[in-house]
């Protein structure tokens, strides 16, 4: 394993770091729990989108590069959270299509989702399956040669406002993570229906109801009865990377804090003098560069294709410390900033509000705990 990124991860960085300074900080973006469209096109107007996937800017994307995925996201993070999230739910929620899906399927979304065109979005959690995703109870009833899919999702990103879901349904009652099979579902389905959630996150969050949704053959993401295995890859691969928008956030933070106690005086010298703060920062940096490293250690296994269980373990790492770490170093920032954080507008208070959801979604941090000790300990030794 590498320390430090190539002149190419570097020089990318850079790109996306300017190009969404120059053209994404001036958009006036929705802030109202809705998708929005405008700044999703305009992610792929830019060639944002693209970096999503591998493969050659003029080659069909393949497969997935994790760490080209965590540049963006810690990059695009640094400028602003509402486009970061928008950019990676595309990922997220068309991922499964490519990586799972018959060829025609990719060919008819993937093009539309890297120009921003098409929405997509992930559907896994329900009300009584969260963090216990095996438990889901979405049915999909035969119907024909193809299912009917009857049942709720909950807390679904970009839902209901998606064009494309990926859907994780039972097609096998009561057999646990082996009943179930992952779905291609268009968002104008007939007998699909959804609501917008007000929720404390910086993205569109929503509820869908399926009224007998009929699925096609054509639409089966993989193997039937074997969606589980479709979610749990996605999700090794988007948990560094969201830990890598942790990493960008808590950056933003740590650098508008730095310029603060430099210039902020109290008690006859600037903060920065106190040795409290000057220990705190030092404190929050290293925690940072941990973060970063994790991150970067996780998507690098992930490239590299090591063994699935080496990839879990540390896609989990990097999810659980780096967002930890990124919600105490942002919660030190405010009180460093002292009121004028708080003020409603100010970097930090969106940052202090965005940066909670990230300790849940995605998989809890004690899910991610329970990944590395059963990787550790072995699963006969830990539920
Ligand atoms: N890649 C591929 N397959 C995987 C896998 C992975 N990373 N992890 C598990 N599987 C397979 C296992 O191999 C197993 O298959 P076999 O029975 O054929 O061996 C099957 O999936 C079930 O795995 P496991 O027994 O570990 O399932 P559990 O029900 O115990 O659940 C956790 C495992 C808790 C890790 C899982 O439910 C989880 O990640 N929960 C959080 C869900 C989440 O992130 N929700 C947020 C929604 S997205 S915003």
């Amino acid at each position: 394993m590498s320390f430090g990124l190539t002149p190419d991860q570097r020089r990318y960085a850079l790109w996306v770091g300017e190009t969404a300074r120059e053209s994404i900080a001036p958009l006036a973006i929705r802030h109202d729990g809705r998708v929005d469209r405008a700044l999703v096109r305009e992610l792929g107007r830019l060639g944002l989108l693209r970096g999503l996937f591998g493969g050659g800017e003029d080659e069909a994307p393949r497969d997935a590069a994790a760490m080209q995925l965590c540049l963006l996201r810690e990059s695009l993070a640094q400028v602003s959270g509402a486009a970061e999230t928008a950019l990676a739910l595309q990922g997220l929620g068309s991922y499964p299509i490519l990586q799972s899906g018959r060829p025609e399927l990719a060919q008819a979304w993937i093009p539309a989702v890297i120009s921003g065109e098409a929405v997509a979005a992930f559907a896994l959690s329900e009300p009584e399956a969260g963090s216990d995703a095996a438990a889901l109870s979405l049915t999909a009833e035969p119907d024909g040669d193809g299912w009917r899919l009857h049942g709720e999702k909950l807390w679904i990103s970009n839902a209901p406002d998606a064009d494309i879901y990926t859907v994780f349904a039972r097609t096998t009652p009561g057999a646990g993570p082996r009943g179930v099979t992952a779905f291609a579902v268009p968002g104008e389905s007939v007998g699909l229906s959804g609501e917008s959630l007000d929720l404390l996150s910086p993205h569109p969050i929503g509820r869908l109801v399926f009224d007998g949704v009929r699925v096609e053959p054509e639409a089966v993401l993989g193997d039937v009865g074997a969606g589980f295995a479709v979610a749990m890859r996605t999700l090794d691969l988007f948990r560094p990377s969201v830990g890598a928008f942790a990493v960008g956030m808590a950056q933003s933070a740590l650098d508008a804090t730095v310029a603060h106690v430099r210039q902020r005086r109290a008690f006859g010298g600037p903060l920065a003098q106190q040795q409290s703060v000057a220990h705190s920062i030092a404190e929050m940096t290293t925690q940072l560069e941990a973060s970063r490293l994790l991150v970067y250690a996780a998507a690098s296994a992930y490239d590299e294709g090591r063994e699935r269980d080496q990839q879990s373990r540390r896609s989990a790492m990097a999810k659980l410390y780096a967002t930890e770490a990124a919600q105490r170093i942002i919660d030190g920032c405010v009180q460093f900033h002292g009121a004028r954080a708080l003020q409603r507008g100010h970097l930090l208070e969106h940052l202090y509000r965005d940066v909670r959801s990230l300790r849940i979604y995605e998989g809890a941090s004690e899910i991610q705990r329970t990944i590395i000790a059963r990787s550790v300990i072995g699963k006969e030794f830990t539920r």
